[in-house]
């Protein structure tokens, strides 16, 4: 009985609702990713920040996630201009709730561009990546 009720309901629902609207709301998350269901966990900040330029060369790189992370689910690659691998130190966490990866560059960085490339797995094993550049002036 109550699940006449909802079908008829859907029934309704569906008939309100233009078929293009219809279409887009399903296809939009799909479009992004192979799952619609959640967003999954991305870079919130980082320091150095993306695009940017500094002074001196960081003695770390930082990185803030939308969800808290281990230093044994982040993964992170350095790299210079000519995609030359800068050697980084351990990746750390402290265990306070979003905490950011913290991975120690020992060699001072020459002026120049370079790529922070990584990877982390959220709490649900879904892995995510990304990079982003910043400048060492
Ligand atoms: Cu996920």
């Amino acid at each position: 009985m109550l699940q006449n009720i909802i079908a008829r309901r859907i029934l309704v629902v569906l008939a309100l609702v233009s078929a293009p609207a219809l279409l887009a709301a399903f296809t939009l998350p799909n479009s992004s990713s192979s799952e619609a269901a959640h967003f999954h966990l991305t870079l919130k900040r980082a320091e150095p920040a993306a695009n940017d330029t500094v002074a001196t060369s960081p003695s770390s790189i930082k990185l803030w996630f939308t969800e808290s992370v281990t230093s044994s689910t982040v993964a992170v690659r350095l790299t210079d201009a000519r995609d030359a691998v800068v050697k980084l130190g351990e990746v750390s966490v402290e265990s306070a709730p979003m905490s950011p990866a913290v991975v120690p560059v020992p060699a001072t960085l020459a002026a120049g561009t370079y790529t922070v490339a990584w990877r982390a797995m959220a709490d649900d094993g879904h892995p995510s990546n990304g990079k982003f550049s910043f400048t060492v002036k």
